[in-house]
């Protein structure tokens, strides 16, 4: 195995030093802190978040980290060192932020003004995290994660920026510095800090996310899946022993970013919102029952294929296209429903659970690539040489249109995975999956 394809999630304490003289010749003060988030891999339960599916994220030992010191003139000053965005010291004005004054071209660091507009808003109900006026800051940011690598980046990147503005700028940090922060936040503040990383997400930055990245960033537990309900986003840790005993989970980043504003994303979004609509549902898990099987899949379908059985496009779109999108959803949940279910306990008995969970993933990316029509060539030869290299199972995760893909392999398979990998594409990368903490202050 060659070294140089691993990502390695580098070790906190180094990177966070690092960070903080960065810090202080940047801006020539010092930081009053760091803050982290991590990346996530997703077990299941892609492109359904929005629909009120349910996932299974687990948090990365990579992720973002952000040194701040609080400004009084309401200022934020931002520059990261990931050398694909640094373009120096960028300076936002708070006027400028807001889902009315969402600036035209893309821009990283909308992700960090969206999220201190977004907490603002969220001071306005809960007076412990409301803004201090006049409050501004400096950040410096540097990530282990690919950029666009389809783990996250944005959300960790959300994440680990308002718990610094939390920590500065609010009552709350200001009652609790530091460390004493991640003592002192709730799972409810987890889950309000969450929703409001992704109404920047949504209202400021303009991108479709649904609240997975985000709620697996905030609210993951190390050595744990998170089973994810996005109905009321209630989470179930869930142990990953019983997977990993004898395996390993690692992300294979393609090299090709993916961007989550651009079209396509939305677009496939709308199609199974248009097939939601024709069906009469306001969210799609509910055309389901409980505990869905593959035959309530037919059965939806066929009611779709009877309500468009007149029409020549559903709002404009294809049919056969909303119903694609609406396949990949409905399977999606049901495979969802069903690691829930094996993880959950009901394992016992099942002799090869690696196997089964294997070709869960395998499936999933079957239905990313032809019915949610999400995937990309190198995804599926990554996928393909996997299977082939003997992993029990692969599939695409994130958004699509670029990314990674998750693979379920022996150890002993890893090195000759990595030499067939080396040969698709010299921009593949890989990092080890293991369960990880979520957002906190370091
Ligand atoms: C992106 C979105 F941000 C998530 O909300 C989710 O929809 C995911 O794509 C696909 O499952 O990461």
């Amino acid at each position: 195995t060659t070294d140089a394809v691993w990502i390695a999630p580098g070790e906190p304490q180094e990177i966070q030093s690092d960070l903080v003289s960065r810090f202080q010749q940047e801006y020539g003060r010092a930081a009053s802190g760091t803050w982290f988030a991590p990346g996530r891999a997703n077990l299941n339960g892609e492109h359904i978040d929005f629909h009120a599916g349910r996932c299974l994220p687990m948090a990365l030992s990579h992720g973002t980290y952000v040194a701040a010191a609080p400004r009084t003139d309401g200022r934020l000053r931002l520059r990261t060192l990931d050398a694909s965005l640094d373009d120096g010291v960028t300076t936002v004005n708070p006027d400028q932020i807001g889902p009315e004054a969402t600036p035209e071209e893309a821009h990283w660091s909308h992700y960090v003004s969206g999220v201190l507009w977004a907490l603002r808003e969220l001071g306005r109900s809960q007076p412990t995290f409301a803004v201090d006026e006049g409050f501004g800051a400096d950040l410096l940011v540097v990530s282990t994660l690919p950029i666009g690598g389809g783990l996250s980046s944005s959300a960790a990147l959300e994440c680990a920026s308002i718990l610094a503005f939390l920590a500065l700028g609010t009552p709350f940090g200001q009652d609790n510095p530091l460390q004493d922060l991640n003592a002192a936040l709730t799972r409810e503040n987890r889950r309000d800090l969450a929703a409001a990383c992704v109404r920047a997400e949504v209202e400021v930055v303009g991108a479709g996310t649904g609240g997975l990245d985000q709620t697996a960033a905030m609210r993951a537990r190390p050595g744990k899946v998170l089973s994810l309900d996005c109905r009321d986003f209630s989470v179930t840790p869930l142990d990953i022993g019983c997977i990993l005993r004898g395996y390993r989970l690692i992300a294979v980043d393609t090299g090709e970013a993916h961007r989550l504003a651009d079209g396509q994303f939305g677009d496939r979004r709308a199609d199974a919102e248009a097939a939601a609509r024709l069906l009469g549902f306001d969210r799609l898990r509910d055309a389901l029952p409980e505990r869905p099987r593959k035959a309530d899949v037919s059965h939806v379908l066929e009611e779709f294929d009877r309500l468009a059985e007149q029409l020549e496009t559903l709002q404009g779109r294809s049919i056969d296209a909303c119903r694609r999108r609406l396949r990949h959803a409905l399977t999606e949940m049901v495979r969802s429903e069903k690691l829930h279910h094996l993880l959950s306990g009901e394992a016992y008995g099942v002799r090869h659970i690696a196997s089964t969970v294997g070709g869960i993933l395998t499936a999933g990316h079957m239905s990313m690539r032809d019915d949610a029509e999400v995937s990309f060539d190198v995804a599926d030869l990554v996928v393909e040489t996997a299977l082939a290299q003997g992993a029990e199972g692969a599939r695409l995760i994130g958004g699509g249109f670029g990314g990674s893909v998750l693979v379920l392999i022996t150890p002993a398979a890893i090195p000759k995975l990595t030499v067939a990998l080396e040969r698709i594409s010299r921009g593949i990368r890989l990092l080890d999956v293991a369960p990880s903490s979520a957002a906190q202050a370091l």
